[in-house]
């Protein structure tokens, strides 16, 4: 996801579902140079990626699922598709376990902070739990006119739309609305299915991380590929399936970074 994608889960997941713990935790953390904030911090790790001091967390925004998603067939297999320098789903473990020791400095329990925050959002953005075409880099697409790619059509193309059409620009007011279909709208009876993976044992393996992969990536499968070449991906049918997934993604990934801090006792 881009900025406003991250913003929103580090927003739907501070507004009301963290702990008053894990929320004093997070403030004293992250201090005035994040606003205090979660939302503010989730877009870290994207600034520094182009970093030469942090190029090896470049791997750890994505999985390259080595499946056949325009076959119909789709998966994510840790031995077959996270590599030797790491991935999205190793990163989540690596620095989950970072986050959770006391031994590490503020510093360094920051960083991991900002590390895991940014993961969970990347890891229910279908294209970053797929290889075909680099993630959807490598396909030409037009969003609103503009010559752009796939992936980016998904990370920010059609979101910044959706925002920008229903939710006057602002991404504090989506939150909410996201908030509210969790807590008393159309997401409300599929909230606490999101999160039966998370457990005190969880916290320590891929296992969340990988349902998790698993279950955006079936949109590579039902959804993502589904175009007309030539189509304006921002102005057909192709945007109106797309959005209710993108909010339904970014709602899941903010319940559960909620869940998955809480769960840390930090
Ligand atoms: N980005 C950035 N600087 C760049 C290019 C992109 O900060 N030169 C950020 C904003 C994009 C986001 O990275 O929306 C996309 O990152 P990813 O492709 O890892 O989701
Ligand atoms: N790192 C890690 N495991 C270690 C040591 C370091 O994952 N055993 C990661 C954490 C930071 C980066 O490497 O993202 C640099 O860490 P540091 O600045 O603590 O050396
Ligand atoms: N990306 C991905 N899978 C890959 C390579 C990149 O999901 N195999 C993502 C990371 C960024 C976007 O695509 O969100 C653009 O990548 P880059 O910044 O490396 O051009
Ligand atoms: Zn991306
Ligand atoms: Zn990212």
């Amino acid at each position: 996801w881009g900025n406003v994608g991250h913003e929103t889960i580090g927003s739907v997941s501070i507004r009301s579902f963290i702990s008053s713990e894990t929320t004093s935790f997070v403030q004293t953390s992250l201090g005035s140079t994040y606003n205090e904030s979660l939302g503010v911090a989730a877009t870290w790790a994207d600034t520094v990626k182009y970093e030469t001091a942090y190029e090896y967390s470049k791997p750890y925004h994505f999985i390259d699922a080595e499946d056949s998603p325009l076959s119909d067939s789709c998966s994510v297999e840790l031995s077959r598709d996270c590599g030797d320098e790491g991935c999205i789903i190793s990163a989540i473990q690596n620095y989950t376990e970072r986050l959770m020791e006391t031994s590490l400095s503020a510093t360094q329990r920051q960083e991991a902070l900002k590390f895991v925050t940014h993961f969970l959002g990347d890891i229910s953005q279908p294209l970053h739990v797929e290889n075909y075409e680099v993630g959807g880099n490598d396909i030409d697409a037009t969003c609103d006119g503009k010559s752009t790619n796939l992936h980016a059509v998904w990370d920010t193309g059609m979101l910044v739309k959706s925002v920008d059409a229903n939710y006057d620009n602002d991404v504090q007011t989506y939150a909410a609305e996201l908030v509210t279909r969790i807590k008393t709208g159309e997401y409300k009876s599929l909230a606490s299915g999101w999160v039966t993976c998370i457990t005190d044992s969880a916290l320590d393996g891929t296992s969340c991380p990988l349902v998790w992969a698993k279950e955006a990536n079936a949109y590579d499968c039902s959804t993502v590929f589904d175009y007309t070449k030539g189509d304006d991906l921002c102005e057909t049918s192709y945007y109106t399936t797309a959005i209710p997934i993108i909010d339904l993604q970014l709602a899941k990934s903010g319940y559960r970074l909620a869940k998955w801090l809480d769960t840390m006792a930090l």
